[in-house]
Formats: structure tokens, sequence, C-alpha cells
């Protein structure tokens, strides 16, 4: 029996975890364990002996049991130490800082414009911000005389005296990104041209950098009304309007011949202005048939290619769509407006998480 005692004590003492110390409760005081075998013979016992060995049996299950609680206790305490020696927390360290900043309206009209332009087949192109006058001016069959080649309205790059390299300028439109595009590959194209544009000019409407698109689309048979077919498949997915009607006025543009300003549908009622419904209008953009002047300044021979331009303000369609009413909330705000207008830090959808149909 001493030795019994010793055995399971001295195991109990050693015992490492939690697992290990209910092994060794079954293995001694469980139904089958070594306590309750001995248990189950004192039946077979004379009296005497019974006498002797049943209290002696219970005081050492009690043992057992009081060294097996106590053993379990020590264990969890010593595991609650080594978590809180692991676990520590400095509850004095400063916040982490969260994320803010979020995608800006302007990026994310000029996504969702693009991704609509895909879908009719229309491929991005890039180019500089600063040319010559010649991409910007003359090759749009602006001449020299013209006003918006005064310098009230154009930025122009600073030349030293006796620098006489053709003048740069920030560009005005992004019509030099297209004419480079029909230099170097030429007709068919289907290209829409998205960017920053620059004019000397700042009021309420108005601010010296701003954003514009252009579409150019060249074929053998290119006419207005694949013009109309485009602008109107854009605009009723851009303002989320099936049907949506346009109005085109002729008009003047020195690069297309000839042109049109394109209206859409709005009505305007309490002070609400809602596109797509009402028979209001609301103009949106300049287009028109590309001039043959321009076509062959890009090198491409207008006796066999013909096709149609337009261009549009991103930061006017943009206030539009997402009711911000000054131009300035773009250029001269802060997160909190942006926020106010729907714009979070966080989730907002791109071209590259896929738009929100
Ligand atoms: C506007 C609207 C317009 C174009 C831009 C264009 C580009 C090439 C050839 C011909 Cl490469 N046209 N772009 C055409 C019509 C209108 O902009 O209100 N501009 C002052």
């Amino acid at each position: 029996m001493d030795d019994l005692r010793d055995k399971y004590i001295q195991a109990i003492a050693g015992a490492e975890d939690e697992a290990a110390l209910e092994a060794l409760r079954l293995e001694a005081v469980g139904k089958k364990g070594e306590i309750s075998l001995k248990m189950r013979e004192l039946g077979k016992m004379s009296a005497e002996e019974r006498q002797i060995a049943g209290p002696k049996l219970n005081a050492l299950k009690d043992e057992i049991n009081a060294a097996l609680a106590a053993k379990k206790a020590a264990l969890g305490d010593a595991a609650l130490d080594a978590r809180l020696r692991e676990e520590w927390l400095d509850v004095t360290l400063p916040g982490r800082p969260m994320r803010t900043g979020s995608i800006h309206p302007i990026s994310q009209v000029t996504e969702e414009l693009t991704a609509i332009f895909a879908d009719m087949g229309f491929s991005v192109a890039e180019g500089p911000q600063i040319d010559t006058d010649w991409y910007n001016f003359d090759a749009l069959n602006i001449p020299g005389h013209h006003p918006a080649r005064a310098e009230m309205d154009t930025f122009y790059m600073h030349r030293d005296d006796g620098d006489n390299r053709p003048p740069h300028v920030l560009r005005t439109h992004t019509s030099p990104v297209q004419i480079r595009h029909m230099e170097k590959y030429g007709a068919p194209c289907r290209i829409i041209a998205p960017g920053r544009v620059y004019r000397a000019d700042y009021d309420q409407t108005h601010t010296p950098m701003f954003h514009q698109v252009e579409g150019l689309a060249i074929d053998r048979d290119i006419s207005m009304a694949n013009l109309k077919w485009v602008l109107e498949e854009f605009f009723a997915a851009f303002f989320e309007v099936d049907g949506i009607k346009t109005r085109f006025r002729a008009s003047h543009f020195p690069f297309t011949e000839p042109s049109a300003e394109v209206d859409i549908q709005c009505s305007w009622e309490d002070g609400q202005l809602k596109i797509g419904e009402g028979d209001g209008w609301l103009e949106v953009l300049g287009s028109g048939m590309v001039h043959p002047k321009v076509l062959q300044a890009a090198g491409v021979d207008p006796s066999e290619w013909q096709g149609f331009a337009f261009g549009m303000g991103i930061d006017r369609i943009a206030m539009l769509k997402y009711g911000i009413p000054d131009l300035r909330a773009f250029f001269d705000s802060d997160l909190r407006w942006l926020k106010h207008y729907g714009f979070s830090s966080l989730g907002v959808p791109t071209l590259h998480g896929g738009l929100s149909a």
C-alpha cells in the first residue's frame, strides 16, 4: 500500500500538464483504476483484514484525490503565469493611426468612364502634359492668331532669350494625345484620352488645372450617327438611366466639321437637378466630325478615312453624378468633404476591384 502511495504521489508531483494529470487520475482512482480494483478485493478479505485495509484504502484514495486537486490548481496557476508573461499589453502605447485617405472622385469617375468606353471597344491613350504648340494648336487647325493661343488663356513655358526651339505649352486639351496616337498608329482607331489639362483661368467655375476626356473613332465610314449612339450609350451607363435623351446643337470648333454641342436631358425642380428625365437640357460636351486638315496633320489620308471626335469635362460630369456643387471641393478641400459626398476612406469600388453594377 505504501508503494502504491509513493508511486502516485511522486507521479502527480511530476505531471507536466493537465492531460498527464488526468491520465494519472484515471489510472489511480478512476472506475477501473488501481485503487478501485483494490477496493473491490476488500470483499474477499476476512472481517479483521477488511477492518484494517478498508480505512487505509479510503485514506489513500482521499490523499491521492487531494494531491490531484492541488497539482491541478498549481498547473493552472503556472499556465496563467506563462500566459501573463507572454501576452502582456502596454496600455500606455499611443493608438495605431486610422487609415484615412480615399480614392479621389476625379480618379473614380475617370475609372468609371474608362470602363464604359472600354466596353464599346475604346482603349486609353496617354501623352505628355507639356507639348509643343504644334501638337496643341497647329495640328488641330487652330491658327496662330486664334484667341486660344493668346498668353491670356494658355500657359507658355519660359524660353531664355536666344532659345529658338518651338514654344512648349501646358496642354489646353487632350487632343494632342490623339494627334500623336494617329501619327504613330494610323487609322482605323478607337481611343479615349483622359487626363489633366491647363488654362489660365480661375473663378467660381474654372480652375487652372482641370480634367478632360476626349474620344476619337476613325474608320472608312464612321458618321455622326455612330457618335450619337456612342454618347447615348455612355450617358445611360454613366448616369445609370436607360434611354436618356441627347440633343445636338450646331456649333463651331476649328478641329471638327460639322461640329455639335451635345446636351443631355434633365429636370430642375425645387432646386433639385435630375439627370435623364424631364424636358430641360444640360450642355455636357462638344463634338463633331474630325476636320480633314486635322487628319492630314496627323498623317491620316482624309480621302480614305473619316471619323468623329468629342471632348468633355470630367470635373463637370463628376459634379453632376455625385451632386458636388462647387468645383473647388475637388482641388481645395479635405477629406471631410469627400466623405460628405460619399467617398468614404475605404472600400470605394475601382476598376480593379470591379465596378458596382
Ligand atoms: C470642347 C469639346 C472637342 C474635339 C474636342 C478633337 C480631337 C481631334 C480631332 C478633332 Cl484629335 N477633334 N476633339 C472635338 C470636338 C470638341 O472638345 O468643348 N472643346 C472646346
